[in-house]
């Protein structure tokens, strides 16, 4: 077993189910499901698919916490705390990327696959700030930086279909409001609200609308606001890779 010293640890089906179940607890005391969300998002979207660099490699719990973007992820890393302490065999980027998946389910969102074995970064190998985008840019920056991740036209827009789950904080982004009218439920209600061009209470950052104004992602907000199995095919494949962005078993 001379590889064992740089193996991350792949964890039994039985291990996977007792952490569940424990973020299960969690949800139903504390429903943080969407900043678990966003926090493996944002672990997971540093990658840099032309040198490998970032990616699900929990690096966002050093430096990085500290880049805009990142605001108020700190609080997602606490209440994972007493669930990393109680089941130290999960790394923490496995344990990010499980939270969201078991997040999206308990809100009534699509099964996503999970598998585990992502390796920890140390903080040396923690990215530049810049990599996340910035919600008050349109188009060109989102596809700079989801072509960077490897992603396409069409799993941009299925991913940002997230925003049906969680709200902006004005003390963490300077936004304000949920982008759905139950932001603990998983569903495709985010497409009609950028379809409308906004609906009274309801959130719409300038990126949001940026999908829709953009003629060829247009066409796949029209498509998942209109069939909400069509986005959860599609929203499974592009969070699956999502989740392993560097992540190589
Ligand atoms: C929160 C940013 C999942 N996303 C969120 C906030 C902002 C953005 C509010 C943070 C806060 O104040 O608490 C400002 N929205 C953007 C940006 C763009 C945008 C930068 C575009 C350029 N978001 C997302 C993906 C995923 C999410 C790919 C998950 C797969 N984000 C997400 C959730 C929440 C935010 C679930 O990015 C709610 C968190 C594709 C909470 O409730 O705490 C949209 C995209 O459009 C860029």
């Amino acid at each position: 077993m001379a590889a064992a010293a740089t193996a991350a640890t792949v964890l039994t089906d039985a291990q996977i189910a007792a952490i569940k179940a424990d973020l299960v607890e969690l949800y139903k005391k504390t429903p943080c499901m969407p900043i678990m969300v966003r926090l493996a998002w944002h672990d997971a979207g540093t990658f840099n698919v032309k040198d490998g660099t970032g990616g699900t490699n929990a690096s966002i719990r050093f430096s990085e916490m500290a880049h805009a973007a990142n605001s108020g992820l700190n609080i997602a890393i606490g209440l994972l705390e007493p669930i990393k302490a109680k089941h130290p065999e999960i790394s923490n980027a496995d344990l990010y990327q499980l939270a969201s998946v078991v997040g999206i389910e308990f809100a009534g969102g699509p099964v996503i696959p999970f598998r585990s074995g992502r390796k920890d970064a140390t903080a040396e190998e923690c990215v530049e700030d810049g990599r996340l985008p910035d919600a008050t840019k349109a188009a060109d920056h989102l596809r700079d930086v989801f072509y960077r991740m490897g992603m396409n036209d069409q799993e941009i827009v299925a991913l940002s279909g997230a925003h049906c789950l969680g709200a902006a904080h004005k003390d963490r982004s300077g936004f304000d409001g949920p982008w759905t009218e139950d932001k603990l439920k998983w569903g495709n209600d985010y497409f009609a609200n950028i379809i409308a061009g906004g609906k009274e209470g309801l959130l719409l950052l300038p990126s949001d609308k940026a999908l829709f104004e953009d003629e060829k992602m247009r066409p796949f907000v029209e498509k998942y606001a209109a069939d909400l199995e069509a986005f959860n095919t599609d929203y499974v494949a592009a969070h699956t890779k999502l989740s392993e962005l560097g992540f190589s078993a």
